[in-house]
């Protein structure tokens, strides 16, 4: 952390008595233990010496046949690790060909996807994934003895940053020295913005593809905050649900996080949610800006719970982490306040098995934070 706030460094060094400054833990070096993995990784094993290997004597081969779609290859640990207070997860990985591989820890949290590219063919590369402090929360039971990764490896054909990557993979692939990173706590204070516990808050929301929404005062089921929340149909197809206006709020550039509140009368399936933030504003020059499509988060939800309310949340402001992708966001979303035309907004998607169709589900309390004391102007996290 390069940025000089006294106090809060005084206070952040006080409450991290337990953890080290930038402490990693590796969970696998490959040198002892190999795991196994399925599917696609068709044979795997310890490299023979001539092989290409990040550290010590060995590393893990994979021989991978896939012909694309959305197959995954699970990965088990020999040994368990303990990942609730991680926030990076990392591993070198080495191939003859480009790919972007997605890995998943313990299946549920979803960790996005990393790019293998032309120029990186031949070499060890480190992908750094990014965990949010929110879903280790909705998984630490899970993440208390961590032992699965899920691999997705060119899903289907894409183009990122004019770089092509084939649909399907088929060659060999080498993982070496995956570890995680510990995170240091932070204290966070929060602001409601929207609480739904008035119809006017209705005014807000738009619907993208007809799903039903109400806003409703009552104490069943609790809401997290004042006496109401928006009401809607989950569905099972992946759906733009809604989306929520937030140009009323040019407070979200004083804070980095937005948070809400999700409870699925649902359970024994799975369900997934995503949080999606657009803008779109012109610039003095005349140039059409914004953020397109910005994927905050996909939160796989903890279905084993059933009519608990989670935290989701989505991090837009700066980390000075590796793994998070989004550094460039926060200057998208600043333009939009200065543009009477500008317009940011929150998309709701969701998806689940085939139970969740038209499930009832309730949404509250969508929230910023930051962390305690530090002023958007002090910010120097990257
Ligand atoms: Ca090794
Ligand atoms: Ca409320």
């Amino acid at each position: 952390m390069k940025k000089s706030i006294g106090v809060v460094s005084l206070l952040l060094a006080l409450t991290l008595a337990a953890y080290a400054q930038d402490e990693y833990v590796v969970v696998n070096d490959f040198e002892y233990e190999i795991g196994s993995f399925t599917n696609w990784a068709s044979d795997s094993g310890f490299t023979f010496p001539e092989e290409p290997r990040h550290s010590g004597e060995a590393a893990a081969f994979i021989n991978v046949i896939h012909e694309g779609g959305w197959t995954p290859s699970i990965y088990t640990f020999d040994t368990p690790f303990d990942a609730r207070n991680a926030d990076e997860f990392r591993m070198w990985v080495y191939s003859d060909q480009p790919f972007r591989l997605r890995a998943d820890l313990e299946v549920e949290i979803v960790m996005g996807f990393r790019n293998y590219t032309p120029d990186d063919v031949g070499a060890w590369k480190e992908f750094v994934f990014w965990i949010s402090e929110e879903q280790s929360k909705i998984w630490e039971d899970a993440l208390e003895a961590a032992d699965q990764l899920r691999f997705w490896i060119n899903p289907s054909a894409e183009t990122h940053d004019g770089v092509d990557y084939p649909n399907g993979f088929t060659g060999l692939l080498y993982m070496d020295d995956m570890s995680i990173h510990m995170r240091e706590p932070v204290e966070r204070e929060y602001k409601t913005i929207i609480g739904f516990n008035d119809e006017a808050d209705a005014n807000l929301v738009s619907l993208a593809n007809g799903t039903y929404f109400e806003i409703m005062t009552t104490d069943n089921p609790e809401p997290t905050e004042g006496d109401g929340f928006l009401l809607f149909d989950y569905t099972s197809g992946w759906n733009e649900n809604f989306t929520i206006n937030l140009k009323d709020y040019p407070e979200i550039l004083e804070y980095d996080r937005i948070h809400l509140d999700l409870l699925i009368e649902q359970t024994g399936d799975w369900a997934s949610c995503s949080l999606l933030l657009r803008a779109s504003w012109t610039d003095a020059d005349g140039n059409g800006r914004g953020t397109g499509w910005a994927t905050l988060g996909e939160y796989i939800v903890n279905h084993a719970r059933g009519e608990e309310w989670e935290e989701l949340s989505g991090q837009y402001g700066p980390v000075d982490s590796e793994g998070f992708t989004l550094n460039w966001l926060q200057d998208e979303l600043s333009g939009v306040f200065d543009d009477p035309d500008g317009t940011i907004s929150l998309t709701i998607i969701t998806q689940g098995g085939e139970s969740y169709d038209l499930a009832l589900a309730y949404l509250d309390n969508i929230r910023l934070s930051r962390p305690v004391g530090t002023g958007v102007g002090e910010w120097a996290l990257y």
